[in-house]
């Protein structure tokens, strides 16, 4: 069996594995933080990720990056020969405000490349979101702020001015190139999910939520809306709605097969509009096919939380979604892009310790 390397970074400050956040967090989070507390990016490097058996396994810890944010939102993307990561590294020479700055970092089989600044714009990025394909180029989309703000403005300024950025990394150059907002409006676009199956020039399906009167969650009387854009190996679409959510939104993921046009969103919702009841907290999803979308289609009935749903495409091409049901890291899989009956579930891992997203 072919050795294949498994990367996981972490937060070493928190041990608390981030690698798909989709929360919003403020930027006053993170500036409140600068210079307080000095924080790790690590990685553990596994030699063979088919065996949990450490002797056939070895694992290395070695710090990415040091002086990091506490909640640096990394993310990794493999296609299934190179690994790379993104996350938000402290720019210094910034204001405090300002100074969240999207990074990638390329793994070589050996070390990981100094971090490389996707566009340094002067304002403030947060939760970069990234896609590899075959020919190590790389599509990165991240929250970031439309102004450089000033150390005085308040959260409602920072969520207002909230667009979504795009680049691509040329292999070629070995520069991240072509830095453009696809959103440009006085409201909340937040949480990028990009997906494609990584081919050479590939194609890639964008989502983001959108919320017009700067609700963090939404609610019914202050929907959500997905919002999407393809990239069709050279550039991207103009943005699009998917569809409007009229319940508070707590996490979701896309994905997208460009071989055939198909895509699926899973997103956790709940549904009684009250945050502090979690019991109604149930999956959604949203399919896609060429351009078109379903409906919004209740995926879990019972009275247990359902919450922070992942999906993959396994290397057969099933679907793979991993979610929380209470204290139970559940998965659904299929080789279509139709989820089965949840009598399908299976449970990976139970925690007694109760229900955390
Ligand atoms: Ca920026
Ligand atoms: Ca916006
Ligand atoms: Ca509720
Ligand atoms: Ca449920």
């Amino acid at each position: 069996m072919r050795p294949t390397h498994r990367l996981v970074t972490y937060d070493l400050s928190t041990l608390t594995n981030r690698f798909r956040g989709k929360s919003f967090c403020g930027a006053k989070t993170f500036a409140s933080e600068v210079g307080r507390t000095l924080r790790l990016l690590g990685a553990i490097i596994s030699q063979n990720a088919r065996t949990t058996d450490t002797a056939k396994s070895p694992t290395t810890i070695a710090a990415l990056q040091e002086a990091v944010f506490p909640l640096s939102d990394p993310e990794l993307a493999s296609n299934g020969q190179a690994v790379s990561s993104v996350w938000i590294m402290d720019n210094d020479s910034r204001t405090d405000i300002n100074r969240t700055m999207a990074v990638s970092s390329a793994w070589n089989g050996t070390e990981w490349s100094q971090p490389q600044t996707i566009n340094d714009d002067g304002t403030a990025d947060f939760h970069p979101q990234l896609l590899l394909s075959a020919d190590d180029a790389m599509l990165c989309a991240w929250e970031d702020q439309k102004i450089v703000l000033n150390d005085s403005d308040d959260f409602e300024t920072m969520v207002a001015n909230m667009e979504i950025s795009v680049a691509r990394y040329n292999p070629g150059s070995g520069q991240w190139e072509g830095a453009q907002r696809l959103t440009d409006n006085n409201y909340l676009d937040r949480s990028p999910a990009i997906s494609g199956s990584g081919g050479q020039n590939d194609e890639a399906l964008l989502t983001w939520i959108s919320n017009e009167s700067n609700d963090l969650i939404g609610s019914s009387a202050t929907p959500n809306t997905l919002r999407f854009s393809r990239f069709d190996g050279q550039t991207w679409a103009t943005p699009d709605t998917a569809i409007e959510i009229p319940y508070p939104l707590i996490k979701y993921d896309t994905i997208f097969e460009s071989s055939s046009g198909k895509g699926l969103v899973v997103m956790s919702l709940d549904i009684d509009d009250d945050l502090s009841t979690i019991a109604d907290r149930q999956l959604f999803t949203l399919t896609y096919q060429n351009g078109s979308w379903g409906s919004l289609t209740q995926l879990t009935t019972d009275d247990l939380p359902d919450d922070n749903p992942q999906l993959a495409l396994d290397p057969s091409g099933n679907v793979v979604l991993v979610w929380l049901k209470d204290s139970e890291l559940s998965s659904l899989s299929a080789t279509s892009f139709t989820l089965p009956e949840m009598t399908e579930r299976q449970i990976i891992l139970s925690d007694e310790s109760g229900y955390s997203n």
